[in-house]
């Protein structure tokens, strides 16, 4: 997609560099996901996923927020697409909502379901914009887990089976693909820490739900290779710059198992063909965990693919929970409760740098994270195109008496990390895109909508639309493809 590439020529580097150009054909977008954003959960014979019986259930979200209405995308399609074209991004990724297509997971498509992407993506492309679709933001439908989930190999069967019905339905016009969005969220926010749904809290289930999901994305580049062979295929990850909080054997071992947990375990397999020897033994008592791989497998996850998603936010600090002490005389805050010490049983302790600014979530804000790990990608596992498929923030924005949002500390976030990209690529990474998360404020999983990621304000009681300060700065910078000095 990108045409000549400026850092070829190197004089003009400097030049373009310091005026803050990106590479030309260099793709903008935004991104979403189905159950975040469409509400309508019951419509055109839509089955239900594990995300409308987990956010049922009392305690899993913050003020028991459900999907049931999110952002009413369903039966707001056309304006908001008018919304995307006012934008003026040349990308939109959006998710399939499995339980749409195939109401219990398995058996013919649900015609009126794939109609509703049939209509999103032909109003895309209507308005010049290029449609990046993902195939599984975290939606299973609720009948596969109920058979076992992710946990279960046959649920590899049902995922290419639903991505053959998808890929034969849009193959035509759609001509980029995401297998996956974050398949670590799935399996460990899903099965270890039960933050996420299906909310199971058992290490080993998370460790072969890892496995089913990779091996799941190999089926599903497979069966779109097979369907629509030209098309770009690739895979979106979460990863992210974990760092010692000292220089200590013990804090650089739990920086390595995290690590392994979070990077390794996905980039290793996909890149490599093979699981990282310590993360193997680390879960090596828990079954089933890894005793799930066939032969096979590993040939099947590691086939190439043609770009990387990263979705970045923040970088990990971490020490060993016997240095707790340590690292808070160092100067480091300890947040409680201690969540990386519960997610995926990695004896870790996250600390914070106290002069770092946060996001609302409580992320760290260090664009020069993203270069490194892009850098990282580049340097360790291959040189194939990354795109950021996912970089955001979610800050306390409210509407001011004249109505409008002026989200500056947003405009700030993303100008910083849009620099990080273009030091990426003058670091010779080929970064071919980047898109925001998010286009809309939307159901921010068990946060409900106390966390707004928009570059649009959402009124989730009433539905209106708001465009943010933030709107405005992106729709500059996607027009000028640089950012302001
Ligand atoms: O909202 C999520 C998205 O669904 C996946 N990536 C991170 C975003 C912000 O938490």
């Amino acid at each position: 997609m990108v045409g000549g590439r400026y850092w070829e020529d190197a004089p003009i580097v400097a030049l373009q560099r310091g005026s803050g150009a990106f590479p030309d054909g260099f793709l903008w977008g935004t991104k979403t996901s189905a159950y975040q954003i469409e509400g309508s959960v019951d419509a055109d014979g839509r089955g239900p996923s594990i995300w409308d019986t987990f956010s049922h259930r009392t305690g899993a979200t913050r003020n028991g927020d459900t999907g049931d209405v999110a952002c009413d995308h369903y039966r707001r399609l056309d304006d908001d697409l008018d919304l995307l074209a006012r934008l003026g991004a040349g990308a939109y990724c959006f998710s399939i909502a499995w339980p749409r297509i195939q109401p219990t997971g398995t058996g013919p498509a649900n015609e009126s379901g794939l109609d509703f992407y049939r209509r999103l993506v032909d109003g895309l492309l209507r308005r010049s914009i290029v449609p990046v679709v993902t195939l599984y933001h975290w939606d299973l439908p609720q009948s596969l887990e109920d058979a076992g989930g992710w946990v279960s190999r046959d649920t590899v069967g049902r995922f290419a089976e639903y991505t053959r019905i998808v890929a034969e339905a849009l193959g035509d016009t759609v001509s980029t693909w995401i297998t996956l969005n974050e398949p670590w969220c799935s399996a460990w926010l899903g099965y270890a820490t039960g933050e996420h749904a299906p909310g199971i809290r058992d290490h080993g289930k998370a460790a072969a739900a890892t496995h089913h999901l990779l091996l799941a994305h190999g089926a599903a580049l497979q069966v779109l290779r097979a369907t629509t062979p030209s098309a770009q295929v690739g895979i979106g990850l979460n990863i992210q710059p974990i760092r010692p909080a000292s220089d200590h054997d013990d804090d650089r071992a739990a920086c390595r198992r995290v690590d392994g947990n979070l990077n390794r375990l996905y980039l290793d397999p996909l890149f490599k063909g093979r699981y990282p020897d310590d993360m193997l033994e680390h879960y090596s008592g828990h079954a089933p965990g890894f005793d799930v791989v066939a032969a096979g497998d590993l040939e099947t996850i590691s086939r190439p693919i043609d770009f990387l998603g990263v979705n970045f936010y923040s970088p990990t600090t971490v020490c060993a929970p016997t240095r707790r002490a340590e690292a808070q005389a160092a100067g480091f805050w300890i947040p409680e409760p201690d969540r990386r010490a519960r997610v995926g049983d990695l004896n870790a302790v996250q600390v914070l740098r106290p002069e770092v600014s946060r996001t609302q979530m409580g992320w760290e804000i260090e664009p020069g994270a993203l270069t490194e790990i892009m850098v990282r990608v580049h340097d360790e596992y291959a040189t194939l195109p990354l795109y950021v498929t996912e970089n955001g923030a979610a800050f306390d924005d409210y509407v001011g008496p004249d109505g409008e949002i002026r989200d500056a500390e947003r405009i700030g976030y993303l100008d910083g990390h849009l620099r990080a990209v273009l030091d990426a690529v003058g670091a010779g990474v080929d970064v071919r895109g980047y898109f925001v998360w998010s286009v809309l404020d939307n159901f921010e999983w068990a946060h409900g909508y106390s966390k707004r990621f928009g570059l649009t304000w959402v009124d989730f009681r009433s539905g209106e639309r708001i465009p943010k300060a933030s709107f405005a700065w992106y729709q500059r910078t996607v027009r000028d493809n640089a950012l302001e000095p």
